[in-house]
């Protein structure tokens, strides 16, 4: 017989729910017993080391504040997420967080938790809804500007130059608020100044294997770091994992990366920030995934039955070829 994956992952969340709230913990004070706050929380995945960055940071920050966290792992699939949310529902968590694969496409679920009397925090990426009433409030960075923040950095570098920079782009998930805003606001800026041109833009879905592959696929097909024969000055790519996935290969085909090629990077992490300092890579924008300790604050917000912020902002910088690199504080992942 054949079971779907799907299925399998569905089965465990419901598993892990029922061993969960079978045991649920009750801490013991010395007036009263309290019940810890239970929050089901839908993952994307695991397709960078920023997503795994964020996924310690929930688990961590709900571990200090005594609130029990059910994970589920979506595997890359909304309907997986879809499934994960529908068991909160069933099994009456307090509040859900989730991470939105993509920004459409949840509003039937989202108004089974309202029905529900589930408040429903959306953190890291965004969703775009008719109605904003389905949740309570969104966590994460400004996508559109870390694109804005990545092409101001071009007109920065290239201020003096006068000839016509040619632009790859290597896109992260296509329909996420993450790559979409990039997108975005890298174009608004870029668009209107007249030297830049992006000769290609294609989506390596945030994952370091893709990355590499892309950039393979053009040195082989062109023989040179170039499309139909216009040369690639600039890549401006989505993350740093699919960035990382192609500094190695132009190593490989004599291209020094940071000099014979401008790379400006997003997220920030630490092999990203050691390229960096290696002047390997001459821009990375941050993008901050310890969203754990102001997620749980959110938590216990709603929990409680207080309004939050339609939208709670992350404090990030840049990260540039032009900074003092030895006062970067670690990064941790
Ligand atoms: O940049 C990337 C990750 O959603 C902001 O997802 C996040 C992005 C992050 O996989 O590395």
């Amino acid at each position: 017989m054949k079971i779907k994956a799907s299925c399998i992952l569905c089965l465990i969340v419901l598993a892990g729910l029922f061993v969960f709230c079978g045991c649920k913990k009750r801490i013991q004070t010395e007036e009263k017993e309290i019940t810890p706050i239970i929050v089901g929380f839908s993952q994307i995945g695991s397709e960078s080391a920023w997503r795994t960055c964020n996924t310690q940071s929930m688990k961590e920050a709900a571990a200090v504040e005594d609130i029990q966290l059910v994970y589920a792992n979506a595997e890359q699939k909304q309907e997986n997420q879809i499934k994960a949310i529908r068991s909160f529902i069933v099994y009456q968590v307090d509040v859900i967080v989730f991470v939105p694969i993509v920004q459409d496409g949840w509003d039937n679920v989202l108004r089974e938790a309202k029905e529900a009397g589930i408040p429903v925090l959306v953190i890291d990426r965004s969703i775009r809804t008719s109605d904003e009433s389905l949740y309570a409030g969104y966590l994460g960075s400004d996508h559109t500007e870390e694109g804005r923040k990545a092409a101001r950095f071009l007109q920065r570098k290239f201020s003096r130059v006068q000839r016509p920079l040619n632009i790859l782009e290597i896109r992260g998930t296509d329909g996420s608020s993450a790559a979409d805003g990039r997108y975005e606001g890298f174009r608004e800026i870029i668009n209107k100044d007249s030297r830049f041109k992006i000769i290609h833009s294609e989506s390596g879905d945030f994952l370091r294997s893709r990355g590499k592959e892309i950039v393979e696929r053009i040195l082989s097909v062109n023989g040179k770091l170039q499309i139909d024969g216009q040369p690639i000055d600039i890549i401006f790519s989505h993350n740093d994992s699919m960035t990382l996935g192609f500094l190695d290969v132009l190593e490989e085909h004599r291209i020094r990366s940071g000099k014979d090629v401008t790379i400006v990077s997003v997220d920030a992490e630490q092999e990203a920030i050691n390229a960096l300092k290696e002047k390997k890579i001459n821009c990375v924008v941050e993008c901050n995934p310890k969203l754990g300790p102001q997620t749980m604050n959110l938590v216990k917000t709603v929990y409680n039955k207080y309004e939050i912020p339609r939208v709670t902002s992350v404090d990030e910088t840049v990260f540039t070829e032009y900074d003092n690199l030895s006062a970067i504080t670690p990064r941790g992942y």
